[in-house]
């Protein structure tokens, strides 16, 4: 597999929107592994994303493996901790939540990857991951101990993300968090991806297909949907 990062800047580029499908391992049911993967490669998803909040990585290599004998998407690690990383995936997303102020999430949980990602050939793509309020208590910020950005200071979320483009990062992530009540608004994509020059992920609640493409035209270089997909092996045919 070549470069993954080199790909969505390319993409980028020629205006070629992405689409990530996150499988969370913890709710994924590897008996039903094949049917999951066969859907993916009938939908128009163009990577994979694996991650969560709590799970451990004995299922995410096993899942990786099932998955890669029928889908040959590009399989991209959305780590919560250290103990998520898996070898057999392709690349990571290397995150620092840059909307918390927990020490843990902005380097000790890195530091600690380090010897493990030594052991892989995984792609590592820095990210900038910036949790948005969203109405509801998300993993993410139970799990980080964090509070996420008002989602009416634009301002301020635009400022983040360009302090995380400023740190060298190269995607950043604009997150409402999985089964987010409100996605991240339209204008905030708009506002983000019109004054950084490295794309701009965003995921969390988004529930339709006219959702995807309005956070697409919005400015969002890929967009990222679990839960609906997750509920919905046929979202992508209605
Ligand atoms: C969560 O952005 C992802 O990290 C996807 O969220 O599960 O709400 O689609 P959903």
């Amino acid at each position: 597999m070549t470069n993954i990062y080199n790909q969505i800047l390319q993409s980028k580029e020629s205006n070629q929107k992405l689409l990530a499908i996150l499988l969370d391992p913890d709710k994924v049911d590897l008996e039903n592994i094949n049917i999951l993967s066969q859907k993916i490669n009938l939908s128009p998803a163009t990577h994979i994303f694996i991650g969560g909040s709590q799970v451990n990585s004995n299922v995410i290599d096993e899942l990786i493996i099932k998955i890669k004998e029928i889908c040959h998407l590009p399989i991209v690690l959305f780590p919560g901790n250290p103990s998520q990383i898996s070898k057999k995936a392709d690349a990571i997303l290397f995150l620092t939540l840059l909307s918390g102020r927990n020490p843990d999430y902005l380097i000790e949980h890195q530091v600690n990857a380090v010897p493990i990602i030594k052991k892989t050939n995984l792609e590592i793509i820095s990210t900038g991951y910036i949790l948005i309020e969203s109405e509801t208590e998300t993993a993410v910020q139970l799990v980080s101990n964090t509070k996420p950005l008002d989602r009416n200071n634009l301002d301020y979320v635009l400022q983040t993300s360009q302090a995380g483009e400023m740190l060298g990062n190269k995607l950043i992530y604009l997150e409402a968090g999985s089964g987010a009540k409100l996605a991240v608004p339209l204008k905030m994509i708009t506002l983000v991806s019109q004054n950084i020059n490295i794309p701009v992920i965003v995921g969390g609640g988004i529930r339709s297909l006219s959702e995807i493409e309005r956070a697409h035209n919005a400015g969002a270089d890929l967009v990222v949907i679990g839960t609906a997909f997750e509920n919905n092996l046929n979202f992508f045919n209605n």
